[in-house]
């Protein structure tokens, strides 16, 4: 079995809502260590990545706000997710806003392609600096990853684009901008809405999912915002939207993955303790990382 490594990212400069930077605190608080442990899995906390204070910081561009933050932060977790992975062990990443995904996929181009990716959201991270309707480049990490947007973002990791479209899968969406659908819709990309999850089930979907990340490629990437199940078992998120993945959907989805034995690495991000009830969504953040790394009842 592979070891797991833990690296925390507290960044919250995707985004405007402070509070996100505290989610690897939460999730670490929550039991991760232990609970991956008593699965059987040696694992590391390899500590956080650092990250700027934000009170000394300030807006430079309003379409990309905290740009320089987030590059420099992602490039630091690009590193470090490209060495855990070529050590042969899997990484798990605790954002921190979505924005740090950028630098788990470049970490992970960095360390060999091709991947796959299954992106669980509610919204669909696809705008650009042109199409963004707030400025927060939590919204864009996915579109970046494909190469589109502003070349600070596409060039982090020095690989573009960091993925293909042909195998990047997003599931849960169901809240994204009038431009960005435009982008998503040229993109090539492959969405599950709450819809095809309600018409189709979430076993089909997955099947079909992990089929299409997985297809010519050495492994699938999670990333996993936690906005993507319902607030009625995630609230602890900056940008809650209703309907959302049950907790049975949530945790069927993840045992699928475990059970395609393709899974090369993962990031859990956007949980806002800030915002939770005692720490319900650091806690679910777990127990759903426990069902990805193959906890079962018998
Ligand atoms: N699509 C909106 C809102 C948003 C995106 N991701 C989150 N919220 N978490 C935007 O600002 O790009
Ligand atoms: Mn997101
Ligand atoms: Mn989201």
């Amino acid at each position: 079995m592979r070891d797991i490594h833990i690296i925390g990212v507290p960044s919250d400069y995707g985004q405007n809502r402070r509070g996100v930077d505290m989610g690897p605190s939460a999730i670490r608080y929550a039991g991760l260590k232990e609970k991956l442990e008593r699965l059987g899995y040696d694992v590391s906390d390899l500590g956080d990545v650092p990250v700027p204070t934000p009170e000394t910081r300030r807006i430079e561009h309003q379409k990309l706000k905290y740009l320089r933050e987030v590059v420099s932060v992602c490039e630091a977790l690009c590193e470090k997710v490209e060495g855990v992975l070529k050590g042969g062990h899997t990484p798990v990443i605790l954002g921190g806003d979505h924005s740090i995904a950028l630098g788990s996929l470049a970490g992970i181009a960095r360390a060999g392609q091709p991947f796959g990716v299954i992106w669980f959201d509610a919204h669909g991270d696809m705008n650009t600096d042109e199409t963004t309707p707030s400025g927060n480049i939590h919204g864009m990490p996915l579109a970046a990853s494909l190469g589109l947007g502003h070349e600070a973002l596409t060039g982090i990791g020095g690989i573009r684009p960091k993925v293909k479209a042909e195998n990047v899968v997003l599931v849960g969406a169901r809240s994204i901008d009038p431009e960005e659908r435009e982008l998503i819709r040229q993109s090539g990309i492959h969405v599950f809405t709450m819809q095809d999850v309600d018409r189709r089930g979430m076993d089909a979907v997955m099947q079909e999912a992990i089929r299409i990340a997985a297809n010519g490629t050495r492994g699938i990437h999670l990333s996993l915002d936690l906005d993507a199940l319902d607030p009625m078992f995630a609230p602890g998120v900056g940008t809650p939207v209703n309907g959302g993945f049950t907790y049975r959907e949530g945790h069927l989805a993840m045992e699928l993955l475990a059970a395609s034995g393709k899974l090369i690495s993962v990031d859990v991000v956007e949980v806002n303790p800030i915002l939770d009830h005692r720490n319900q969504t650091g806690r679910m953040a777990v127990e759903l990382l426990e069902s990805l790394f193959g906890k079962r009842v018998i």
